[in-house]
Parts: C-alpha cells; sequence; structure tokens
C-alpha cells in the first residue's frame, strides 16, 4: 500500500504562509511514489489551493450538515467549494475541546463522502485510559462507533493518535503502535471483510523527521498525520523521504 503522509497545521497560518505551503507542496511531489497533502485553516485553502496547483488541500474538521444555523462551522460543501479535497475529522482536540462524539464524527464522514471528499478519521486513547489498561478498547470502541456503514474503500483513512503523544513530544513505543494498528486492521476486516485491508491506518502524534522512519515500518502504519512537523518544508521533507 503507498503511504499517506498529511500534514494537519492545526490552527496555524496566516497569508503570510502561503510561500511556505508552496514549499511544502513543491517538496512533496518530489516524492512520486508516496502519496501527501496538507490540511490548513478553512480561511487559506482556496488560497493554498492556488498556491500548490495539483497538489491535495484539505481542511480539518467539517459540519454533518450540509447548511443551516451553525454559527461559525464549516460544512463539507463548503470545503470542497474551497477547493479542498479532504478534510480531518475526530481529531482529539476536537473530542476534547469541541465535546464531539463518536456519533457526531460516524456523521462528519458521512457528510464528506457525500460532498466527494476523502476523510482521516482520527482515534486515540488518554494517557489515564492507557494507564488503566483500557487503550485497546477504548480505540476499538471509537473505530466501532464513529465509522460509518461505508467506510471501505480509499476515500477513509483511519489515524491513531494516542492523545498523551500530541504536541508533547512524547511518541509512542512501536510495539504499542504495532499492536493498536493490528487490533484496528482486524476490526476493519471483520466489519469490512477484504475491503478494510484497503483502509489506510495512519499513526500520528509527534511524528518528525527522526522519528518517522522508525514509526513507518511498523507493519500496518501506512502514512503519518503530522502536526508541528509540517509547519515547514524542511521538517517535513524527511517525513517524505522516510516513507
Ligand atoms: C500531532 O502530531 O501533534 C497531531 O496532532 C497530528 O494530527
Amino acid at each position: 500500500m503507498r503511504k499517506f503522509i498529511v500534514g494537519n497545521w492545526k490552527m496555524n497560518g496566516t497569508s503570510n504562509d502561503l510561500d511556505e505551503i508552496a514549499a511544502i507542496s513543491a517538496v512533496a511531489q518530489l516524492y512520486t511514489l508516496v502519496d501527501s497533502a496538507l490540511c490548513v485553516p478553512a480561511t487559506l485553502i482556496t488560497r493554498a489551493v492556488t498556491a500548490v496547483g495539483a497538489f491535495p488541500i484539505g481542511g480539518q474538521d467539517c459540519h454533518m450538515q450540509r447548511a443551516g444555523a451553525h454559527m461559525g462551522c464549516v460544512s463539507a460543501d463548503m470545503l470542497s467549494d474551497a477547493g479542498a479535497v479532504l478534510t480531518i475529522i475526530g481529531h482529539s482536540e476536537r473530542r476534547a475541546a469541541q465535546h464531539e462524539r463518536d456519533a457526531d464524527i460516524r456523521a462528519k464522514a458521512e457528510a464528506a463522502k457525500a460532498a466527494g471528499l476523502q476523510a482521516i478519521l482520527c482515534v486515540g486513547e488518554t494517557l489515564e485510559e492507557r494507564e488503566a489498561g483500557k487503550a485497546l478498547d477504548i480505540v476499538l470502541g471509537q473505530v466501532a462507533h464513529s465509522l460509518p456503514e461505508a467506510a471501505a474503500g480509499a476515500w477513509l483513512s483511519v489515524a491513531y493518535e494516542p492523545v498523551w503523544a500530541i504536541g508533547t513530544g512524547r511518541v509512542a513505543e512501536p510495539s504499542d503502535v504495532a499492536d493498536m494498528h493490528a487490533a484496528i486492521r482486524a476490526a476493519l476486516v471483520a466489519r469490512y471483510g477484504p475491503e478494510g485491508e484497503k483502509i489506510r491506518i495512519l499513526y500520528g502524534g509527534s511524528m518528525n523527521g527522526d522519528n518517522a522512519a522508525q514509526l513507518l515500518a511498523v507493519p500496518n502504519v501506512d502514512g503519518g498525520l503530522i502536526g508541528g512537523a509540517s509547519l515547514t518544508a524542511a521538517k517535513f521533507q524527511p517525513i517524505l523521504v522516510a516513507a
């Protein structure tokens, strides 16, 4: 399976950063054996698309409804209209700060699919849950309840991001990543049959140029969702090299 390396800019970036976005896309397009994309703030999508040409630009969330009285929210159709071809859904920062539940995330994934977007659906346990020995149950529960029935196929990737590894510099041990990705793969195959083999499972949580080769070599790690190390071409490139 081709690796998928996706930058997640979170709430970073203004028009001052369009040159960096262009530089990231130029570097990424050198690695033709790797699929890559960059998810930027909604305010930048259209200008990013203009800056990068054919390189895929994504959003970082979408509303589950197509339109209506939802102040400040952005629908999947709006992302698509702005030029996005993918979006991230269910990131732990949104599960925690916006109180998103599995059912919301599932509805958002369905909305993304209806708008023709690829979706990257995030799952992951907190430190307390891991220390209580509940990591597998929590993550497999999220997989069971937040993936839509029509999940199978290239339009959807799952990103395993242990919450305690996000923005902390802490990285999961490769053996823990291997166990979790194998369990997610088994759940996908049990639910979707052979199509479940085709869903890419990304690892996220402080992946960077120093640890990417080790993490991307773990079985069932089909790519990475990259936070801080996607903010510049210089930091993003070593991850593409490792992929
Ligand atoms: C991180 O690397 O911190 C992320 O949250 C990627 O999504």
